[in-house]
């Protein structure tokens, strides 16, 4: 993989908040828009997730050919720990994102699927591809959603509830109280709103843990990805359109946790780079390889922000219990091994510190990283020889080289 992430540009923006928790990213097709970064159906959902204050960032990312809109690849969606996605539009190319999603969630990436990417039968509106074909979907596709009560008299109004959950001490369940969907009927009978999944069934591998009180599919999650959660709710709230879920009920919680769920387990470690003076010039990118024995059971990055305020922390699958190695190997640093044991709940490293000092990433401090300082000495533009981010490729690179010569991978 390579070790320099090619970010989405200037197309996605993030907004940070001071909280710990996962990266995560609103991956979706909810309108088509020239600016999803400012369109309500993008920024409501993601307002709310922000709001919610247990993620440490909510990027916005447009899978429509509108706009910003792209499909993005696997590298695109490593930089998250957990993806929320929906569609009310179509994808640009709904088999290229339907590869991404199961790509990302064999690489340990949560993904919450959502109403309509999981009832639409528009074939540019629902996950295609790998995601069909390698069995990742939990409600099936095509289905169609429902709208309003089971039975309404034409010109009255009321609410869909969630249902006490089938499995309510589920972690995705932790602090929700009442979920509602509002709908109404007009007088002349057409029914509208609390849209969620007609199609009652799961595939095999999927298991529903909570219903809407008309027995349709509220929540649901798959019996070999614990990273995998089904959602039979639209992600918009009432704020932008009536017909919504009520965002002064807990589903706005459900949708957060579900996202929390999926990311994992949380391994906490004080990274700190090591020939690196503190505040930092330049916030950075670290990239992390976890392992059990030879099999790569996660990979993605940390961002360290330029005053780290706590230890950073990567996602894993819950169900991966066992000793686990992590290798973290971000740019002109080398490569350092730390062995844990995963027992299922959250953990911390502790402090590990990296070695800086080989921007040609041959896996040793030698004279050719030297050479490559020089080389570009007084360049303002290239990040990898300038290993201290100062924004110069200049004296302190080469005294970070000299006095760790010698130091090799781990
Ligand atoms: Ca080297
Ligand atoms: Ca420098």
């Amino acid at each position: 993989m390579s070790k320099f992430w090619v970010s989405c540009l200037c197309v996605c923006a993030t907004l940070s908040a001071s909280a710990i928790g996962p990266r995560v990213a609103i991956v979706a097709a909810a309108t088509n828009t020239a600016n999803e970064q400012t369109n309500t159906r993008f920024t409501d959902p993601r307002d709310m997730l922000v709001n919610d204050g247990r993620f440490s960032s909510v990027t916005i990312i447009s899978t429509t050919q509108y706009g910003g809109g792209f499909t993005p690849t696997l590298i695109d969606l490593l930089q998250y720990d957990a993806i929320l996605h929906w569609t009310n539009d179509s994808n640009e190319d709904s088999v290229g994102l339907g590869n991404s999603f199961a790509d990302y969630v064999d690489a340990g990436g949560g993904v919450v699927v959502s109403v309509f990417a999981n009832t639409s039968t528009n074939v540019m509106r629902y996950l295609r591809g790998r995601w069909q074909t390698g069995n990742y979907e939990i409600i099936p596709a095509a289905g169609t959603h429902t709208e309003g009560p089971v039975a309404g008299t034409p010109g009255t109004e009321g609410y869909i509830h969630m249902a006490t959950p089938i499995v309510p001490a589920h972690p995705i369940f932790q602090g929700v109280g009442d979920v509602r969907l509002w709908w109404k009927t007009t007088t002349q009978g057409l029914r509208w709103g609390a849209h969620r999944p007609t199609n009652t069934n799961v595939h095999l591998w999927g298991q529903k843990i909570a219903l809407w009180d008309d027995g349709k599919t509220a929540v649901a999650l798959h019996n070999d990805h614990p990273n995998r959660v089904d959602l039979g709710i639209h992600p918009v709230s009432d704020a932008v359109a009536l017909a919504y879920y009520d965002r002064t009920s807990d589903a706005g919680k459900l949708i957060a946790n579900s996202l929390l769920y999926s990311a994992g387990i949380a391994i906490a470690v004080d990274l700190s780079l090591g020939d690196t003076v503190s505040p930092m010039a330049a916030s950075r990118s670290i990239d992390y390889t976890v392992k059990q024995g030879d099999i790569v059971r996660k990979i993605g990055t940390v961002q360290l922000p330029t005053v780290p305020e706590a230890p950073a922390r990567i996602y894993l699958l819950r169900s991966l219990t066992g000793p686990i190695t992590i290798e973290f190997d971000g740019a002109s640093y080398l490569r350092k091994k730390v062995h844990a044991v995963h027992a299922g709940s959250d953990l911390n490293l502790g402090p590990v510190v990296l070695t800086n000092g080989d921007p040609d990433n041959s896996g040793e401090v030698d004279a050719a990283d030297i050479d490559a300082v020089i080389a570009n000495f007084g360049s303002t533009n290239d990040g990898s020889t300038d290993v201290d981010a100062s924004g110069e490729v200049d004296a302190a690179d080469i005294d970070i080289v000299i006095s760790n010569f010698g130091s090799v991978n781990e």
